[in-house]
């Protein structure tokens, strides 16, 4: 039978669409129908389990699934709570849904330290990565674990303050609470099983994530081209945001000039080029590069 790689991605919310078109980045389409919790490949031997987010750890450390998408914050906490004997291994940061877990307090508290806490009910979904965090700053609090809607907790006087998942921080500010400390940063995360791959899954998994990389480095890399005066080479060369060495040709009929290209790998803003032509730089043109294999 053809060995197939299995990876598991959240069904539907905040990490689908980012695990979907990283997936679609790679030349991979998923074919599966509309509340199918499986999906079919055809591109290369990989079949795509889809799931709540929660449940992609302990499939990935049971071998259910060879890899998986979840959130940092999600597998850290399910490893804190050494929910299972062979936790699933750390492959790689992928970039996208993140967020920050934060310590967050009614509006009305004058925030001066995690010493304030001591003594006090913080209600979270995030025990394991709360305690430790609490720990760390040396304080003793209690805290009460909820499975949602933990703003709602210091209105129903549950708990003194949260520790709760931010990105905008609308939430927070519509339930009368501020965030006040950083317990943990997260993003979307690639796992995989902690056994290894047989040589066949082990040479799919290869494929893949030379892929991955491949779309992680292309991503806010740019090719940027412009002219400048030969004695400008230097300075601009060390100027451009995560460029290998350039390249450096001939404008014919120029011999003060000449052409520089180069990759970035960093993000090149409307400043870079105001500060590209300061440096003697003429004629700039920035171009996105769709794929790149290093
Ligand atoms: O159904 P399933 O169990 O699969 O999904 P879920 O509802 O448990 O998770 P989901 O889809 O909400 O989030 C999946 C992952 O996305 C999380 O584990 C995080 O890693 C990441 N992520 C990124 C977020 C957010 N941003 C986020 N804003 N997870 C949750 N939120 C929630 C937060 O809990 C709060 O209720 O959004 C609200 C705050 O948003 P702001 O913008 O008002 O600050
Ligand atoms: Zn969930």
């Amino acid at each position: 039978m053809e060995e197939r790689l299995r990876i598991a991605i959240q069904k539907s919310g905040r990490l689908s669409e980012g695990s979907i078109d990283l997936l679609k980045s790679c030349g991979l389409k998923i074919s599966r129908g509309k509340d199918k919790l499986y999906g079919r490949v055809q591109e290369m031997p990989i079949d795509v389990l889809l799931l709540r987010d929660d449940d992609i750890p302990e499939f990935v450390a049971d071998d259910a699934c060879d890899i998986g998408i979840v959130g940092q914050n999600v597998f850290e906490e399910e490893r804190l709570a050494e929910a299972q004997e062979t936790p699933a291994l750390e492959v790689k940061p992928l970039g996208f849904a993140r967020c920050k877990l934060m310590l967050a307090a009614p509006k009305e508290w004058t925030f001066d330290g995690a010493a304030m806490l001591e003594g006090k009910r913080i209600a979270t979904s995030y025990p394991g990565l709360t305690k430790a965090w609490l720990e760390r700053e040396g304080v003793s609090a209690r805290v009460v674990t909820m499975k949602g809607s933990v703003e709602v907790a210091p209105r129903l006087k549950i708990a003194d303050a949260v520790c709760d998942i931010v990105s905008t921080g609308a939430t927070l500010d519509a339930n009368g609470l501020k965030p006040v400390a950083m317990v943990f940063e997260s993003e979307a995360l690639l796992i995989r099983n902690a056994k290894n791959f047989s040589a066949a899954k082990q040479a799919i998994f290869d494929a893949l994530m030379k892929r991955i990389n491949g779309v992680l480095t292309s991503k806010d890399a740019k090719y940027v081209m412009m002219n400048a005066p030969r004695e400008a080479i230097a300075a601009i060369t060390e100027f451009l945001p995560g460029a290998d060495a350039p390249t450096v040709l001939d404008l014919a009929g120029s011999p003060d000039k000449v052409a520089i290209h180069a990759v970035c790998r960093e993000s090149v803003f409307w400043d870079t080029l105001e500060q590209l032509k300061k440096l003697g730089a003429s004629a700039i043109l920035v171009l996105p590069i769709e794929k790149m294999m290093v």
